[in-house]
């Protein structure tokens, strides 16, 4: 979704074109300089960031063009003694945890989230690793299961916790406001008119359609609303940015 060609802001200003081309060799090799010609991309994604229209639907497709196949990526089983005996009553006693900086914290059930006003979206998946799937999604939005637990105005980001385990610990990842009351995201339990499969994250998973797979977390057990992301694992808002450093704002 990006509609602004990087160079066009950049060469704009002073930082652009004339300084980078006109030669400067010996300058751009001083380390002050060079600082401030890499401060120059960090504005050029700041602007591009602050331009870009977060509101913006991403695409929507038709059932034809669903994809035969949708892969199955990083856990594909949280096989933990907790999740195995939800899945072997096929979630009737698991609960949605929402809590954190709210004025009623929540627990649902697949019941309850399926009895919710729903929204269906055929959209595409696009992972880090570079492959896309197109699927059909359905669930309550978020924005409305925030709306009914009632968010307290400190809160910033909307965190997940998931039930699947990465070096003990279970994977996790974050969002903004603006992302979580998008009207596209939505905590899916339905997948192409089907239960969302152990593979997809059954039985909830969240879908951030304009953000990259990582931010799509599967197994969702808990949704807390915080004022900031330093207590949540290693500060940077998701396994992945903690582990890997994958960028925490991953959209598209
Ligand atoms: N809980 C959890 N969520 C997760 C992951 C994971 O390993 N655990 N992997 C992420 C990545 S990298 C991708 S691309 C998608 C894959 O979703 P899929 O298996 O439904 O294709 O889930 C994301 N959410
Ligand atoms: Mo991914």
């Amino acid at each position: 979704m990006t509609l602004i060609p990087r160079r066009t802001i950049v060469t704009g200003g002073a930082l652009g074109a004339g300084l980078l081309l006109s030669g400067c060799d010996r300058l751009a090799q001083q380390p002050q300089f060079r600082k401030i010609l890499f401060s120059g991309e960090k504005i050029n994604e700041g602007l591009q960031r602050a331009l870009q229209n977060r509101t913006a639907l991403a695409p929507e497709f038709r059932a034809d063009q669903r994809s035969p196949v949708f892969r199955v990526n990083g856990n594909g089983n949280p096989n933990t003694p907790d999740y195995n005996q939800h899945l072997a009553e096929n979630f009737a006693n698991w609960r949605l945890t929402v809590g954190g900086l709210v004025t009623r914290p929540l627990s649902l059930s697949l019941a309850d989230i399926a009895a919710m006003p729903q929204r269906a979206q055929i959209t595409r998946h696009d992972c880090v690793e570079g492959w896309s799937a197109i699927g059909k999604w359905q669930g309550p939005m978020l924005g409305n299961v925030l709306k009914a637990a009632g968010v307290k105005p400190a809160a910033r980001y909307i965190a997940f916790t998931c039930a699947d385990l990465w070096g003990g610990q279970p994977y996790y990842e974050t969002i903004d406001l603006v992302d979580a009351f998008h009207p596209q995201t939505i905590l899916a339990w339905l997948m192409n008119d089907h239960r969302v499969s152990v593979g997809h994250g059954a039985p909830l998973r969240l879908r951030v359609e304009r953000q990259l797979g990582y931010k799509n977390a599967k197994y969702v057990m808990r949704i807390d609303a915080v004022a900031s992301l330093d207590g949540i694992g290693l500060g940077k808002g998701g396994y992945w940015e903690d582990h890997v450093d994958y960028d925490w704002y991953a959209g598209i």
